[in-house]
């Protein structure tokens, strides 16, 4: 092993991995092998396998098994329950190997991986709580002849695909409540992000979870991710990546067997800020809410509408906040900000940069790939003088560049925020509460800040409005989505016959 300066290690050479399932490894055989290199160091660090339509078949067949043999769903909450905290003891016991390889293959810096790892814990928690709640509902009010009871039941196999950006915590968003429903789940992890994914499969199976219930499939979206899509044997799929994949899967769904979706695609978020908020305190939140994982979020805050009569001081506070960020070797505990995890999304970010450049928005901080030697980063960019028809103030840029736009009422912040294809997330800074809670009603966003961003916890339900997603995942919601109802009508005492 190859040491850093910080304790860590970059491996020497990348480390084989298989596939997962039915609650054990698959060695990639004969397989094409994917081979991913360190976004922040420029090394290659893992080589997975590119399954098969056939490897597929076989892991849904196997998630099927699982679930008609009722190996899970036939457990009391209780059982699932002692899996699922099993399962949390187990995340926590490996958080540094888990936060290890989000950083080698994701980039992102290893204090914040190990806290989302650490969150990932709590999820698993809740879970378990939720898998003895989970409950349906009855009638008692048909009269003596007549009682209605709604049960909620699994939705079945659930197809999983989750992108490169958060690559465990949206995961563990998902899986967690997806097992307290009672189903099982084929995922597919983004190709360069597969193996944060693989290593809960192992723990998973570790903590008691039935053989089948947990199964991953390695390989590119195009392939085996489009396969899962259409296949005819997946219930439910959930994914999370681009709106354009999004439109992708929803054909993919009608076109096979209907299976219900849920999707959380991009977004471009709104922090509003008014002039009578803490100003500090805001810049510090939108220079985060922009800069954090270096922009690489579905809910960044990319816009900043700002009342006019501060947008300028206030444009200026956050630019400074954000040449204070410490971008760099995402290994080292004080990093802030890493790399940008895959080549196409440093160029389309650089491209972006040029593009506002060209459209004639003025640029008051970064526009630059950082000079360094090895990996590739992105400085936190600001642009003023941003309006509504350019490209970077209604594309999902996806990487760390605020655009700023000012405003003069309530009303017209509120219809800037709402005026974009998504509605992810928003923000409002204001210390008045009227205004406050009028823009967050008016706001068409799936999940809402005042006075903080991107803040949140297990318990809360994620998901977008317009084109920014269909349902929710985490929380009560989250489990209940894995459910489909089933209403049983049940007569009581002798029938007055139809026939005479
Ligand atoms: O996403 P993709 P990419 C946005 C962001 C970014 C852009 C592209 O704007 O710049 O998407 O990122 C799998 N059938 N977000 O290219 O391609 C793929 O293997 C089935 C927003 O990485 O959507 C991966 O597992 N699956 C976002 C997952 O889909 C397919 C997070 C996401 O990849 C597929 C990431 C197909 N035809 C990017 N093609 C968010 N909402 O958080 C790809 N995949």
């Amino acid at each position: 092993m190859a040491h850093t300066m910080t304790g860590y290690s970059l491996p020497e050479s990348p480390r084989e991995f298989g596939f997962y399932m039915d609650g054990d490894w698959v060695a990639a055989g004969g397989r094409e092998v994917f081979e991913r290199t360190s976004p922040g160091h420029g090394v290659p660090v893992s080589r997975i396998p590119r399954c098969t339509q056939s490897d597929l078949d076989a892991s849904v067949a196997s998630a099927r098994l699982a679930f008609e043999g009722r190996h899970w769903a036939g457990l009391c909450g209780a059982d699932r329950a002692a899996v699922l905290l099993k399962t949390a003891d187990l995340i926590r016991d490996r958080v540094d190997e888990i936060a290890h390889w989000e950083v080698l293959e994701n980039g992102k810096p290893i204090s914040q991986a190990r806290s989302e790892v650490l969150g990932c814990v709590g999820m698993f928690e809740l879970s378990a709580g939720l898998a003895r709640a989970l409950h349906g509902d009855s009638y008692n009010n048909s009269g003596d002849g007549a009682f209605g009871i709604v049960t909620r039941e699994p939705i079945g196999v659930v197809g999983l695909i989750t992108p490169w950006n958060f690559p465990f915590l949206i995961l563990c968003e998902r899986v967690p409540y997806i097992l307290a429903s009672g189903c099982s789940i084929v995922a597919k992890p983004s190709e360069v992000t597969s193996v944060t994914t693989l290593l809960l499969a192992e723990i998973l199976t570790r903590a008691g979870l039935p053989d089948g219930v947990f199964n991953v499939v390695t390989g590119s979206g195009g392939t085996v991710g489009q396969q899962l899509a259409e296949h005819m044997d997946v219930d439910m799929l959930s994914f999370t990546g681009s709106t354009s994949v999004g439109r992708l899967i929803v054909s993919a769904a009608g076109a096979s067997n209907f299976k219900k979706l849920g999707l959380e695609l991009g977004g471009k978020n709104p922090q509003i800020v008014f002039a009578d908020a803490d100003l500090d305190d805001a810049a510090d939140g939108v220079a985060f809410g922009i800069a954090f994982n270096s922009g690489q979020c579905c809910v960044s805050g990319s816009r900043l509408l700002v009342e006019r009569s501060v947008a300028d001081l206030f444009a200026q506070k956050v630019a400074e906040k954000l040449r204070s960020v410490k971008i760099g070797e995402p290994l080292d505990e004080s990093t802030q900000a890493g790399a940008i995890t895959t080549d196409e999304q440093n160029r389309t970010i650089l491209s972006y940069i040029a593009r506002g450049q060209e459209e004639g928005a003025r640029l008051i901080t970064g526009g630059s790939a950082l000079n360094t030697p090895l990996g590739q980063y992105v400085e936190p960019t600001v642009f003023c003088d941003v309006t509504m028809d350019m490209a970077i103030a209604s594309e999902e840029i996806f990487g760390p560049v605020l655009c700023v736009i000012p405003f003069d009422t309530i009303d017209e912040a509120i219809s800037i925020a709402n005026d974009t294809v998504y509605g992810l997330a928003a923000s409002v800074w204001t210390k008045n509460i009227d205004k406050a809670l009028t823009v967050s009603r008016r706001v068409r966003a799936g999940r809402f800040w005042i006075n903080t961003t991107l803040a949140g916890g297990p318990e809360l339900p994620i998901g977008g409005f317009k084109q920014s997603g269909w349902g929710r995942e985490a929380g009560m919601q989250g489990v209940e989505e894995y459910t489909q109802t089933k209403s049983i009508h049940i007569e009581i005492g002798k029938r007055s016959h139809w026939v005479a």
